[in-house]
C-alpha cells in the first residue's frame, strides 16, 4: 500500500532533449499500475487469503482533458484484462505528475441499447455550462455474424460535476459508423457544432473519411446535419489512410489550433501520428494552416505495446500561463504528457513549411531554408 503511494507520487521531469516546439517528460502519467489497489485487491483475508489480484487492469490510454477547479483532469481510458474499457477520472494537481483515480470509476448511464465497449472520451467544456463526453461506443454488428464484426457511434454523455452523468441519445448519422466525433466549445449559428469522423466500416474508413464538420440543434436529439469533410486524407501523406481529430480545439487570437491524428499503413502494421492544424476564427470550417508531416509520432520505448507503434491524443490543456498541457497514449498502453505553449504551437503551424506532397518539393524547401541560412552566415 505506501509502495503505491510513493510510486504515485514519484516526480516526472522532462527529457533532456525537445526540439524547442514540444517538451515530452520522462515517464507516462498513468499506467495500468496507477489503477487503486482497491480495484483490482479483495482486501479480505477470508475471502482472499493468498493476497492474489482479483481484477486485473491491462492499460490506461488516450484520455480526455480538463482543468477543473484548479485541477488537471484526465478522463482516461481504462481497460481491464477482460478487454472492456470503461472511463476513470484522474487528477494531479499540477498536470505533469501526481496522478491520482478518483475512489470510483464512472458510471455510465446506458441507452436502450447497451454500449459493449466504451473509450476515447472527448471532455468539452462547452459555453451551454455543460461538460460533454463525447465517446465511441462500440457494439456488435448484428447483421453479420462474423464474432468481431461491431459498429462504432459517437455516444454522448454531461455531467456538472464528473462524478453524475446523464446520457443523451447517440448520434444520429446518415453518414454510416462514427469514431473520434467531438464537440466545438462554443455555439455557431446557434448550433451545436460536432467534429466527426465518417466510416465504411468499424476499422477502414473506406471511401468515407476525414475529418468532419456538421451541426446538431439539439443535443437531447442529436440529429446530424450539414456534415462535410473539412480536412481531407490524403494519398502519400501520414494521413493517407485515415485521421480523425483529437480533443476539441483550443481557441486563440489567430485561429482554432487543432490536434489530429493520421494513420498509414506500412509493412510492420498501421502507424499512428499526431498532426496539428488551424482553422479561421469566424469560418470554423476552413483550414488556415497545416504544416506537413506529423508534429509527434512514437519514439522507440513509445512504439511498444498492445498496439505498437500508435501515438494518439483526444486531451489537452491550455492554461492560464499560456502553457499547453498535451495528453498522449503511446501503443495503446500508457498516457504521456508533453508540455508547449499557445505561442509555440501558433509559431509551428505558421512557420513550418506546408506539404508541397512530393520529393521533390521537399528537397527545394530544405534548400530554401540552407540558402537562407547561408545568406546569415
Ligand atoms: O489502435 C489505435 C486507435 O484505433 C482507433 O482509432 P481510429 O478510429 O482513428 O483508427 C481507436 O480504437 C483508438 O482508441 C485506438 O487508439
Amino acid at each position: 500500500m505506501n509502495n503505491h503511494q510513493e510510486f504515485l507520487q514519484k516526480p516526472n521531469k522532462p527529457q533532456p532533449e525537445s526540439n524547442g516546439i514540444v517538451q515530452r517528460y520522462q515517464n507516462p502519467v498513468v499506467t495500468a499500475a496507477h489503477a487503486p489497489l482497491h480495484w483490482r485487491y479483495d482486501f479480505n483475508s477470508e475471502t482472499n487469503p493468498l493476497g492474489l489480484e482479483r481484477i486485473g487492469i491491462n492499460a490506461t490510454f488516450n484520455p480526455g482533458a480538463l482543468k477543473w477547479k484548479g485541477k488537471y483532469i484526465l478522463a482516461l481510458r481504462v481497460e481491464g484484462a477482460d478487454r472492456k474499457s470503461f472511463f476513470a477520472i484522474a487528477e494531479s494537481p499540477n498536470g505533469v505528475d501526481n496522478f491520482q483515480f478518483w475512489d470510483k470509476p464512472v458510471v455510465l448511464p446506458q441507452t436502450g441499447e447497451p454500449d459493449t465497449n466504451v473509450y476515447d472520451m472527448r471532455l468539452t467544456l462547452h459555453e451551454d455550462g455543460w461538460i460533454y463526453g463525447i465517446f465511441c461506443t462500440e457494439r456488435k454488428d448484428k447483421s453479420n455474424p462474423d464474432t468481431s464484426a461491431a459498429v462504432a457511434n459517437a455516444g454522448i454523455a454531461r455531467t456538472k460535476d464528473l462524478v453524475n452523468w446523464e446520457r443523451l441519445p447517440d448520434l444520429i448519422s446518415n453518414s454510416g459508423q462514427q469514431r473520434n466525433v467531438v464537440l466545438h466549445p462554443e455555439f455557431v449559428n446557434g448550433k451545436y457544432a460536432l467534429y466527426t469522423r465518417p466510416q465504411d466500416g468499424f476499422i477502414e474508413v473506406g471511401k468515407g473519411g476525414g475529418i468532419g464538420l456538421g451541426y446538431v440543434e439539439d443535443l437531447t436529439n442529436p440529429v446530424l446535419e450539414d456534415e462535410k469533410i473539412v480536412n481531407h486524407k490524403v494519398y502519400h501523406t501520414i494521413y493517407e489512410l485515415k485521421n480523425g481529430l483529437g480533443p476539441a480545439p483550443i481557441k486563440t487570437e489567430e485561429g482554432w489550433l487543432h490536434l489530429a491524428h493520421g494513420v498509414r499503413n506500412t509493412a510492420g502494421g498501421l502507424r499512428y501520428t499526431l498532426y496539428l492544424f488551424m482553422t479561421d476564427l469566424n469560418d470554423i470550417s476552413k483550414v488556415t494552416y497545416q504544416p506537413a508531416g506529423y508534429f509527434m509520432a512514437p519514439d522507440y520505448q513509445e512504439t511498444v505495446g498492445d498496439v505498437p507503434n500508435v501515438l494518439f491524443a483526444n486531451g489537452w490543456i491550455a492554461d492560464d500561463d499560456g502553457k499547453v498541457y498535451i495528453y498522449y497514449a503511446s501503443s495503446d498502453t500508457r498516457s504521456h504528457v508533453a508540455v508547449s505553449s499557445v505561442e509555440k504551437l501558433l509559431d509551428y503551424v505558421k512557420n513550418t513549411p506546408q506539404d508541397g506532397f512530393t520529393s521533390a518539393s521537399s528537397v527545394n524547401t530544405i534548400i530554401e531554408l540552407i540558402d537562407r541560412n547561408k545568406s546569415l552566415l
